[in-house]
């Protein structure tokens, strides 16, 4: 079905822009408070209600660096790392104050010194030659996901090429690879179907076990990372769900600015939205699943736009809220932008 699929694609751009608007407030790096929480129920409650006037709620590095990924690859119809580095480049130049990781910055400084005749020197030299570990490459990796529907291989191909512009420790690729892959499999998945979360799970644990096995022996402290942290989401999924508390989630996958701690937090989220959660009042699944990563704190932000990345290629363009979107900065171009990814990975 080609309009669902549409509607999928859309959905899962608009996912990492809701994401990223809605949960910036409340990015400070901290657990919220039970008083936050409720202020985080209030404030979608009202954004999804009747229409008022209010300045639209911005958007952070995530949903900008989104954005030039899908600008280039809809310009240039292939990934060409040159012209994505360009646009990363020149975006943040426009408008440095978008949130940007503090480490990504030398990146940029370099690429727009060597004027791009070197593109992969500045990203290797980060954090003492190491490369970062951020969730900068999975933050944006939707556009790749999408681009790539057709063929698994050309995920991992063009995942790997565009996170190493500014991310090339291991962790910080396969935290992208691991993000692309949950959209790519939401995006196979018919959101009128009940979701088989353990098969799920279970499709990420193979895929990812088969990427990690064949990087071994590169120094990692954990040989797999990326598969350990799948198995807690699953064992974490099992349990019962009225006694898994905020803390225990939060302790044992993590939310902070490592991919390693945080894009397996949001495919948790995404997993567990698909009931009901204690404390999180809505019917809506979308809104759950991104409520419920703002809702567990520290990078708020982006926890939100990858669970509503993954949600929003699962469920589409239907489950989400039109009114909470109209107070979204952007948000006609991002859904612009699922149209155009559309057109050039399925209806050519
Ligand atoms: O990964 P990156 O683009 O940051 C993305 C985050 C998201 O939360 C955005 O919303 C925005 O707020 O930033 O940027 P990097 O600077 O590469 O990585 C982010 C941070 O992770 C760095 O500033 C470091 O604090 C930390 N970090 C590391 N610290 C020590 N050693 C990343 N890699 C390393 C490392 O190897
Ligand atoms: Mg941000
Ligand atoms: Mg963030």
């Amino acid at each position: 079905d080609l309009s669902l699929l549409r509607s999928k694609f859309r959905g899962s751009m608009l996912g990492v822009l809701i994401g990223d608007c809605t949960g910036s407030p409340y990015d400070n790096g901290d657990q919220l408070t039970s008083g936050m929480k409720l202020v985080l129920q209030k404030s979608f409650d009202k954004l999804e209600g009747p229409p008022f006037k209010a300045p639209v709620m911005q958007f952070t590095d995530d949903s900008a660096m989104t954005n030039s990924l899908a600008k280039s690859l809809i310009d240039q119809k292939e990934l060409d790392v040159v012209d994505v580095a360009k646009k990363f480049v020149k975006c943040y130049y426009q408008e440095p104050n978008r949130g940007y990781g503090m480490g990504v910055i030398t990146v940029f400084q370099k690429l727009r010194g060597n004027k791009f005749t070197d593109i992969s020197s500045p990203a290797k030299e980060q954090f003492n030659g190491q490369g970062s570990w951020g969730n900068g490459g999975a933050m944006r990796v939707a556009p790749a996901a999408l681009f790539s529907y057709e063929n698994y291989d050309k995920l991992l191909d063009t995942v790997r090429n565009v996170t190493q512009i500014t991310h090339t420790h291991k962790v910080g690729i396969d935290g992208a690879i691991l993000q692309a892959t949950a959209i790519y499999q939401s995006l196979r998945l018919d959101p009128n179907e009940e979701l088989n979360v353990i098969n799920f799970i279970d499709d990420l644990i193979c895929k990812m076990n088969q990427i990690e096995k064949d990087e071994e022996g590169l120094g990692l402290s954990e040989p797999q990372p990326y598969k350990v942290q799948l198995c807690i989401v699953k064992s974490l999924i099992s349990e019962n769900d009225e006694g898994l508390r905020d803390e225990k989630v939060i302790q044992k996958l993590g939310n902070s600015v490592a991919a390693l701690y945080s894009v397996p937090t949001a495919i948790f989220c995404f997993l567990r939205a698909q009931k009901p959660i204690t404390g999180i009042q809505t019917d809506n699944p979308f809104r759950r699943a991104v409520q419920y990563a703002i809702s567990l704190g520290g990078d708020t932000d982006t926890i939100g736009s990858m669970t509503g990345a993954i949600a929003g290629a699962f469920y589409g363009e239907e489950k989400i809220n039109s009114n909470l979107l109209q107070h979204c900065e952007a948000s006609e171009e991002f859904r612009i932008l699922g149209d155009r990814l559309f057109e050039l990975s399925v209806a050519r």
